[in-house]
């Protein structure tokens, strides 16, 4: 953070405030572990502060401490009003653009017009909604950004149990485990330090990955099985329909991490999965990359969608065959970079 970033949100947070702190649609470990970290730390400061997701998040992060305190937009809608509507200021977290958060842009357009917003996000061409702006696409996760955020403007002493427990699960799902090439050395220092602080690191890894349900692993199992190996383009994809998805009781959050098993393979540069989603009427697809094939550039280029260099996601209106076919006839523009 730069000084005049630290030197506005500590004028900021000299006077009370009313805070809503938002993540995006969908929300992740780190979008949940962030915004939880935050919401802990304004409260033990004194500050009133809400956590307002857009809609619903998977049933392993709702162990969070302060989870049950978290207000969802679509169940609890005129109260997250009320709560947007008296708010001073509203943090984003883990996203940078309020198209990211579903029926909750509109209200938030409306609040930005009247109230500062502060941006603490990783991802690459953040929009200008924000007052104050803390943006860095070095970063592995946006709990690495918290914790800086709080080492700068208040003393990294101030992080409880709590909290260490929140940032941990957010760096640790947003690295892979600590194998993304975001993670570096500094990473490791502040996972060592949250560790210190209290982060239950043995029990958060088990109680995100050792969740497994019967219908989740054989889900995974027809995933699998549906995998297409493109070796001369060191690719590989998934598809899932609806129907599969039916038949094995889906549940939000059961493709998670399907995708990275194409990056297992010896050879593969390059996972994609492709998911039906008939109620939205697009196929959802995630992009991974090992090294330097962009795939954030790909999915903006082709898939109305972005993220990072070797994660990203993406839609296609198109039916789900039509969609493979289609992101098959791509990979030949593609070959040289794939190769590497
Ligand atoms: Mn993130």
């Amino acid at each position: 953070m730069n000084l005049e970033t630290v030197k506005a949100v500590k004028e900021l947070l000299s006077t009370p405030q009313n805070m809503v702190i938002i993540p995006h649609k969908n929300p992740d470990g780190d979008a949940i572990g962030s915004t939880l970290a935050l919401w802990h730390f304004f409260k033990n400061n004194g500050q009133d502060a809400t956590v307002i997701v857009p809609n619903d998040y998977p049933k392993f992060l709702k162990w969070m401490p302060g989870s049950d305190q978290i207000l969802n937009f679509e169940k609890e809608n005129h109260q997250c009003k009320d709560k947007i509507e008296n708010a001073t200021v509203v943090f984003t977290l883990d996203f940078n653009h309020l198209g990211r958060v579903g029926q909750l842009e509109e209200p938030l357009e409306e609040a930005a017009k009247k109230i500062p917003f502060v941006m603490i996000d990783h991802h690459q061409a953040p929009s200008d909604y924000a007052k104050i702006m803390y943006s860095d696409v070095e970063m592995s996760s946006t709990c690495q950004m918290v914790y800086n955020f709080i080492e700068a403007v208040d003393g990294v002493e101030k992080i409880t149990s709590e909290m260490a427990s929140c940032l941990y699960t957010g760096i640790m799902t947003d690295t892979g485990s600590f194998k993304f090439r975001s993670t570096t050395g500094e990473t490791h220092r502040i996972v060592a330090d949250l560790i210190d602080r209290g982060a239950e690191n043995t029990e958060i890894h088990h109680r995100v990955f050792d969740t497994n349900t019967p219908a989740r692993l054989k889900l995974l199992g027809v995933a699998l099985n549906n995998m297409k190996i493109l070796e001369q383009f060191k690719t590989a994809y998934i598809t899932l329909s609806q129907d599969e998805l039916d038949a094995h009781n889906y549940q939000k959050g059961d493709t998670e991490g399907f995708v990275n098993y194409g990056l297992t393979l010896e050879g593969i540069n390059f996972a994609v999965i492709f998911i039906e989603n008939k109620e939205e009427g697009i196929i959802k697809i995630s992009f991974r990359s090992i090294g330097d094939f962009s795939v954030n550039e790909f999915a903006r280029s082709h898939f109305n969608g972005g993220g990072h260099n070797n994660a990203a996601g993406g839609r296609s209106e198109k039916s789900l065959q039509e969609t493979a076919l289609y992101f098959e006839s791509l990979l030949k523009d593609y070959k040289n970079q794939l190769a590497v």
